[in-house]
């Protein structure tokens, strides 16, 4: 296995305006590990997604589609606790989107160590993580704590959630982890939450990590791109100007195709370059991972605006 991880997946309902009105919606998929998975599965690498759905429809339609996104489910199971979690995103206003979550006691809420460990064995090149899936539950924490200390290179979003847990907690959590990471990826405003408290400035924060034996550190800066850094150098890329869809799921297709460049041996700038590459599809298509790119794919937005392929 290239890249293994493991979370929650629910059942996404989009509705075209606020959900109190009701009107139309549509039903997919979404979860930040398995949009990874999604990712790095349709750029050609193997990855496997590990969680609980419940054993319910919506449970069916998560393994189902990630079966058919070629993501390996073997590890991943019906639980015996609660229903598959669900997710509402509602359109507020413009570019505004709204997410209320129906995940408290889900089956995926139940997840152990002892669901995720037998898909570190044999180990994969990178484990996958994400800051949500500590904020689920007891288990769920420990899950990912026993995980991360298992040997295995791993990679940890931040990907803080504010409807499921506050910064104080997210941060308590989240910084022990450090020592067993290999890379972070933080949005601009999460950084406080792996970094050091003491730190004051990015710079401080990045140096700690990487003091502390991360390899290296990606800011995420929406719109304004993002940084990357290592022991050894330094490398900023703009975002690819796109005309915005849908911005949900674009950091967890940011992660997708870094990681793909990093499995590649791409150096720093082109890692960073396949990461926005990849957001930049997600942020341009409906969707947390409908519109993420094939690797025959990832030059089509080199294209100039307007293109028609024949
Ligand atoms: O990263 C996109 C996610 O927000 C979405 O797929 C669901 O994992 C999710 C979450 O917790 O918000």
């Amino acid at each position: 296995m290239d890249v293994a991880t493991f979370g929650e997946a629910m059942a996404a309902v989009r509705a075209d305006g606020p959900v109190r009105l009701g009107g139309t919606a549509r039903l997919s998929v979404a979860g930040a590990e398995s949009n990874v998975a999604i990712g790095l599965a349709r750029l050609g690498h193997r990855a496997g997604w590990t969680g609980l759905v419940g054993d319910d429809e919506t449970g069916e339609l998560v393994l189902r589609t990630l079966r058919a996104e070629g993501v390996d489910v073997t590890h991943a199971r019906v639980g015996t606790g609660g229903p598959t979690g669900l997710m509402l995103l509602e359109q507020r206003a413009g570019e505004l989107t709204r997410v209320i979550y129906h995940r408290a006691g889900s089956a995926a809420s139940f997840l152990t160590a002892a669901d995720v460990l037998p898909a570190l064995d044999p180990p994969p090149r990178l484990l996958h993580v994400t800051g949500i899936t500590p904020a689920l539950g007891p288990g769920p924490a420990e899950a990912v704590r026993t995980a991360v200390r298992s040997g295995v290179r791993v990679c940890l979003d931040v990907n803080h959630r504010s409807r499921l847990w506050d910064r104080a907690r997210a941060a308590a959590t989240l910084r022990p982890l450090v020592p067993y990471l290999a890379v972070v990826v933080a949005s601009e405003d999460e950084l406080d939450l792996i970094g050091p408290p003491e730190a004051a400035t990015e710079q401080e924060r990045v140096a700690s990590l990487l003091a502390a034996g991360v390899t290296e550190v990606v800011v995420k800066r929406g719109a304004a791109g993002a940084t990357a850094y290592t022991p050894a150098t330094t490398a900023h890329l703009p975002a690819r100007p796109v005309r915005v869809a849908d911005t949900v799921g674009a950091g967890d297709a940011f992660v997708a195709g870094y990681l793909s460049a990093l499995l590649d041996d791409l150096d720093l700038p082109s890692r960073l370059a396949r990461a926005t590459t990849t957001a930049a599809f997600a942020v341009a298509s409906p969707g947390d991972w409908e519109g993420l790119p094939t690797r025959r794919e990832l030059p089509l937005l080199d294209t100039p605006p307007g293109t028609t392929l024949r």
